[in-house]
């Protein structure tokens, strides 16, 4: 009887130093919020969405996330709009000639049936395009992502520390989203190279 006395309080006390600790701790710690829902629309499955923090004054932000297409024919996803940014899009990013560049999927990024696609960084992105204000860690941004076929979903992506790495990536870094001014989007890769944007 006593032991079990003691380790009451003892986990008594533990949850009360854990609840004076763990909000801030979480917030700077965890490299995504636990809290990432998934989504399911037709036979479409989306799982752990999540973003980047922006640096001050950035003017365009990324969300990432992995699509599964359950069903028998290939879909294809666009973005619609974002509650914190004029402009939605789908990019993709390649190397050419040493400059990563990113540009608009044309016609929405496909997802074939049986397949999963995960939107990272380094490769597809939702490009947050003229934020309404900074992404900031610890809160989400909502983007309207519509599949020809299965119809459109509001996803809330997490917001991740400024260059979280990718859920279950053990490489920390990768690209800082930086500004476009003019239409022209250059970002600083760790490298040092120079990333562009082809904006339409
Ligand atoms: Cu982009």
């Amino acid at each position: 009887m006593k032991f079990f006395a003691w380790q009451s309080i003892r986990y008594g006390l533990a949850a009360a130093g854990v609840a004076v600790l763990s909000p801030m701790m979480v917030a700077q710690f965890a490299a995504v919020p636990a809290l990432a829902a998934d989504y399911d629309v037709g036979s479409i499955h989306i799982s752990q969405p999540w973003a980047r923090a922006t640096p001050k004054g950035a003017s365009s932000g990324a969300g990432y996330m992995t699509i599964t297409n359950k069903g028998t024919t290939p879909d294809r996803v666009s973005c619609v709009s974002s509650d914190s940014s004029a402009q939605c899009q789908i990019h993709s990013m390649t190397m050419e000639d040493g400059v990563m560049k990113m540009r608009p999927v044309e016609g929405g990024l496909e997802i074939k049936p049986g397949e999963t696609v995960t939107l990272k960084p380094g490769g597809y992105h939702v490009m947050l395009v003229d934020l309404k204000h900074g992404l900031e860690q610890g809160q989400t941004v909502k983007a309207t992502l519509k599949f020809d076929n299965a119809g459109t979903v509001d996803v809330e992506y997490p917001i991740a520390a400024i260059g979280a790495p990718a859920p279950g990536s053990t490489s920390g870094g990768g690209m800082m989203m930086g500004d476009h001014p003019g239409g022209a989007m250059n970002m600083q890769g760790p490298s040092g190279g120079m990333m562009q944007m082809d904006k339409k």
